[in-house]
């Protein structure tokens, strides 16, 4: 009957390190495995007090949309309650959400504007 050797076995010997030629040992790159940054919502919210004219304003000024897509935008919000004005960064929408909230308390309104991940 076989003898089955009772020593561990060995691992199998390491792959070799790249070698750059001049006796230097060169660690290999890791792939990067970093995430691509989160995404924000900047959504407004509707109530009964802030002007349709207002609110298309902002959407123009703050978000860069054009006339027609900033009326069908606000209408969304005034129908369904809440709509989402652009996806930015973490720090772009909420530079967003306080200027905007800035302009409409300049103006005596009550608009809420706020972020949430996308
Ligand atoms: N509901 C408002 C009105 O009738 C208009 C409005 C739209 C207000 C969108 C806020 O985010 C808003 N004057």
């Amino acid at each position: 009957m076989p003898v089955e050797p009772s020593s561990t076995p060995t691992p199998p010997p390491a792959a070799p390190k790249p070698d750059d030629g001049q006796g230097a040992v060169v660690v290999e790159r890791q792939a990067a495995k970093t995430e691509p940054p989160r995404m924000y919502q900047v959504v407004m919210l509707n109530d009964d007090y802030t002007p349709m004219e207002f609110v298309v304003m902002v959407l123009q000024e703050y978000f860069k949309r054009d006339l027609e897509t900033a009326t069908q935008i606000m209408l969304k919000i005034h129908h369904e309650g809440r709509g989402v004005c652009g996806v930015y960064s973490k720090d772009v929408a909420a530079t967003k959400v306080e200027l905007v909230l800035a302009a409409a308390r300049r103006g005596g309104h009550p608009l809420q504007c706020i972020m949430e991940a996308a």
